[in-house]
Formats: structure tokens, C-alpha cells, sequence
């Protein structure tokens, strides 16, 4: 539903409820479809799915690969890329089709159903990205070119959103840092801003201002230099849907989930902390940092547990989102109780 106006800040605590509905729903589907299946006697693939694209659902890594690169791609494109990297959590994943229909994307509404059901308005095809500021050599750079120099990699990564609920996402994707490193950043650059895409006529959420258009996140350098930090490009073996936002997004797994921003357009090195959307929307309940924290509630609710999707019990929520020994280091002598 679009038509609905909330301020930002009301907009988080009730998804909480829809988030119980949906996962009530998702029973109830996924009880029918059983059903159905066995009434047919038929195998796991749908009307319309090819087997490849199911085989790719079952074995993620080991897709097929018959296809370069083919971000941006119209429909449900195999990518090309290794598995098996150390950063990769062993844990099960969260099924695909919750990954892919129960998303925060709110240039597409602010339900967690509409950017499923709304994202084919954005065009993937062509898709640039500038990268601008301060690096010694700028410019508008085409998708494909920006990725050809780079072999994907398959990154399983828990994602913490700071509203409580988790999943654990195959993303495909490469590190920022280098991407980063072709455009030469200079000593001037501190922080790398993001910014996403803004056309109201492709994405209807925006024609409600639940959020300050276009969506902005940023990082401090060395969290963008870190290798945790990718850009996506895919999850579970294929392109990105719409939804989860392509045909370009950030993921930066110890940080809850708003800072990966998706359906990116530009980023640019600069010189001091950049704003960014959730922290202009509210700044007493979003920081720049937003570090996966189980000891620091947000104002409204706790942060010490969370619900990973698919799953019945609520889990502890860990430092960093798990990843401590990895980036702690990066916040040494700060208080990141001031940095919610
Ligand atoms: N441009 C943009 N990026 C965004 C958002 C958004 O609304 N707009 N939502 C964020 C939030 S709150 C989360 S939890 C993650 C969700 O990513 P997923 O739908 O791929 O799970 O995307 C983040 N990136
Ligand atoms: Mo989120």
C-alpha cells in the first residue's frame, strides 16, 4: 500500500506486528504448497521456473555459471563466481523467497511486501554509477565496465536489521576496496557517501516523503576499506531482484541493515562525515556508526535478542553482528555507546 503518510520516526515499531503477520502468512503458503505439490505429484520446480533456476535456489554456489556477469539483467540471470570464501558463515540460510519478499526498500513503500511487489518499475538496464570527490580519476563509469576487471565473489553473510529480525543471505558481489582502488582516492578522503537512485516515476515510494530522497548512507574510510565491506550484485547464485536492490548494493554485514544502501548511483570519496537518510530522518535513534550492538537498545526497543527469519525462537544478538574479531579494531578508544 502507498498511499500513507507517517513521519519517519513512526514508521519502524509496528513492523515489528507485520513482521509476526508475515511470517504467519509465509506458514500458511508454504503449507499449501505442499499440498499441492503432492496432490500433483509434482517435482519442486513451479510454473514458469526453469530447472536451473531451481537447481540454483537448492545449491547456490554451484550455479551453473553459463553466463558472464549479467548484472542488471531482465529476468532471473545465473552469475559467474567462486564459493568458499573465509568470511563466509556456515550457518543455514534464510530461504530465498524470504530474502526476496520481505524487504525494506522504501522508494517502493514502506511495507515490507511492496518492494517486491512494486520494484519492476525500476529500469536495471542501462546503469551507471559516478564516482565523484576526492579520487584521481572521476567519471561516470557503466555497470558492466565497472565490474569486468573484478571476479564475483559468493559472500554468506548474517544480516541485522535494526528493527530486530535477521536472516542469513548468499550475497555475490565484490569488495568496495577494489573498486575503490581503480579510481584513486586521495588523502583528503575521511568518508565515501552513497547515494541511490531518485525517480519517483520508477520508484512510487518516493512520492511520499517517508524518508528524504534520494536515499544516503556513508561510511568512514577504512569501514569501506575493510574486506567484510561489498558491493553486491547478486544473492543465492543469480542477479539481484529488484527488491533487494539492484543492479548495485552495499552490504556491510556488522552494521544494522539500513547502512547497505541498495540500487546505487554514486559515490563519492569526501573529506568529512556525510548525512545520511536515517540519521537526518531521526537523529536521536539512528547514528552515522550504527554498529550491530546488543548492549545499546535503540529508544524504543531492545537490541539484545532478534528473530532471524524462519526461525521460532528468538536468538542473541552478538557484537557486531558476529564479526568482532574482525572490525573491532576499527573502533578502538571510541564509545560507541555515543555512536548508536
Ligand atoms: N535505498 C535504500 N536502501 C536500503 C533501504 C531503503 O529503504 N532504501 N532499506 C535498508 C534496510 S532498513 C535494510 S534492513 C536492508 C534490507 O535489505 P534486503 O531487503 O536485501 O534484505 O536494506 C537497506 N537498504
Ligand atoms: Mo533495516
Amino acid at each position: 500500500m502507498l498511499i500513507r503518510i507517517r513521519r519517519a520516526s513512526q514508521v519502524l515499531p509496528r513492523e515489528i506486528t507485520a513482521e509476526e503477520l508475515y511470517l504467519r502468512r509465509r506458514e500458511l503458503i508454504k503449507g499449501a504448497a505442499v499440498a499441492t505439490g503432492a496432490a500433483l505429484l509434482a517435482g519442486c520446480v513451479s510454473p514458469g521456473e526453469s530447472e536451473a533456476e531451481a537447481d540454483a535456489k537448492k545449491e547456490p554456489g554451484k550455479a551453473s555459471a553459463a553466463s558472464a556477469p549479467a548484472a542488471g539483467g531482465g529476468g532471473p540471470a545465473e552469475l559467474r563466481f567462486t564459493s568458499g570464501s573465509k568470511y563466509s558463515t556456515s550457518e543455514p540460510q534464510t530461504e530465498f523467497e524470504d530474502a526476496s519478499r520481505y524487504n525494506n526498500f522504501y522508494e517502493f513503500g514502506t511495507d515490507k511486501e511492496d518492494p517486491a511487489e512494486y520494484g519492476h518499475m525500476m529500469k536495471v538496464k542501462p546503469w551507471t554509477v559516478s564516482i565523484e570527490g576526492a579520487v584521481a580519476k572521476p567519471g561516470r563509469i557503466g555497470l558492466e565496465d565497472l565490474l569486468a576487471p573484478h571476479t564475483l565473489e559468493e559472500r554468506v553473510y548474517r544480516l541485522r536489521c535494526v528493527e530486530a529480525w535477521s536472516m542469513v543471505i548468499p550475497w555475490i558481489g565484490i569488495p568496495l576496496a577494489a573498486v575503490l582502488g581503480r579510481f584513486e582516492p586521495l588523502a583528503a578522503a575521511k568518508y565515501v557517501a552513497f547515494r541511490t537512485l531518485h525517480d519517483p516515476e520508477q520508484m512510487p515510494g518516493q512520492r511520499i516523503r517517508s524518508l528524504e530522497w534520494p536515499y544516503r548512507e556513508g561510511l568512514r574510510i577504512d569501514e569501506a576499506m575493510h574486506p567484510l565491506t561489498i558491493l553486491a550484485v547478486g544473492m543465492y547464485g543469480r542477479v539481484l531482484p529488484n527488491q533487494n536492490g539492484a543492479p548495485l548494493r552495499l552490504v556491510v554485514p556488522w552494521k544494522y541493515g539500513f547502512k547497505s544502501i541498495k540500487s546505487i548511483v554514486s559515490i563519492a570519496l569526501v573529506e568529512s562525515e556525510p548525512e545520511t537518510s536515517w540519521n537526518v530522518a531521526n537523529p536521536g535513534e539512528y547514528g552515522f556508526y550504527s554498529n550491530v550492538n546488543p548492549e545499546v537498545d535503540h529508544p524504543r526497543w531492545s537490541q539484545a535478542s532478534e528473530r532471524r527469519i524462519g526461525e521460532f525462537r528468538r536468538r542473541k544478538t552478538l557484537p557486531f553482528n558476529g564479526y568482532a574479531e574482525e572490525v573491532a579494531g576499527l573502533y578502538q578508544g571510541m564509545d560507541l555507546r555515543k555512536f548508536y
